[in-house]
């Protein structure tokens, strides 16, 4: 366990839109509740009210472009909000913390999409959150044809949803590459059923909890 003062664990789950997410965090919250563990659900950009104002903003279009690096910034603002205020005090308190979307997504999207230098972020990420990272990251992978066939029929996109399928195929290479680099990744193809996805994260989570 990484955390060694603390009981609880820190679990995000990652991948491109439409692979899963929201689909499957209450789904992994239960299997940990069942497990007799307290446990939040919470997301990223968002999870304080002040980086939910702040999530309105990344996802909003304005009349000004928003840079890359604004995009950053901003992302690393809400997150020490909520690493602060929510994640951390929760598992100080023994609970569980699973939350949709963390670090690896601004790797992913402002690194390998917006094109950032991943040394920026990791300088970035080194000052923000120093040591502080995920116990366990699921990276739902499918095939960015798949997976926007699946969103597409259900909302408007978003600002960052309405970037090109180039853009989502170079953050589902770089969630791919960075599953390699730890351990504490594991790659669930989301392009079957959920239930199967949900199988085998259960199957993952079994030994853990
Ligand atoms: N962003 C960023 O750029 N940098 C960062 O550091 C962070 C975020 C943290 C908001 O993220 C945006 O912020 C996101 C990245 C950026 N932008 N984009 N584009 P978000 O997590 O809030 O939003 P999202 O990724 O767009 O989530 P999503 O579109 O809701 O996707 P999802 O949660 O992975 O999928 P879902 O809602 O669970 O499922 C989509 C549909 O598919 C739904 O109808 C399900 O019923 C269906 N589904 C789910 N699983 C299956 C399976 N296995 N088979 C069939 N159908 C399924």
């Amino acid at each position: 366990m990484i955390h060694s003062t603390q009981k609880g664990k820190f679990i995000t789950i990652e991948g491109i839109e439409g692979v899963g997410k929201s689909s499957n965090v209450n789904f992994i919250a239960n299997l940990i509740q069942n497990a007799g563990n307290e446990v939040i659900v919470t997301r990223e950009p968002g999870g304080t009210p002040i980086a939910e104002a702040i999530r309105g903003i990344l996802l909003s279009e304005f009349e000004e472009t928003t840079l890359a690096e604004t995009e950053l910034l901003l992302l690393y603002a809400g997150r020490l909000q909520h690493v602060e205020h929510v994640i951390k005090p929760a598992l100080n308190q023994g609970k569980w913390v699973v939350c949709d979307r963390f670090t690896d997504a601004t790797y992913a999207y402002q690194g390998a999409g917006r094109g950032i230098a991943i040394e920026k972020i990791d300088e970035i990420n080194r000052w923000a959150m120093g040591n502080f990272h995920p116990d366990l990251t699921i990276i739902l992978d499918a095939p960015v044809e798949a997976a926007f066939e699946r969103i597409q029929k259900n909302r408007n996109l978003d600002r960052i949803e309405k970037e090109k399928m180039s853009f989502f195929e170079k953050i589902r290479q770089q969630y791919l590459q960075m599953a390699k680099q730890s351990e504490r990744y594991y790659v669930v193809d989301a392009s079957n059923p959920l239930a199967a996805v949900q199988s085998t994260i259960q199957n993952i989570l079994k030994d853990k909890l």
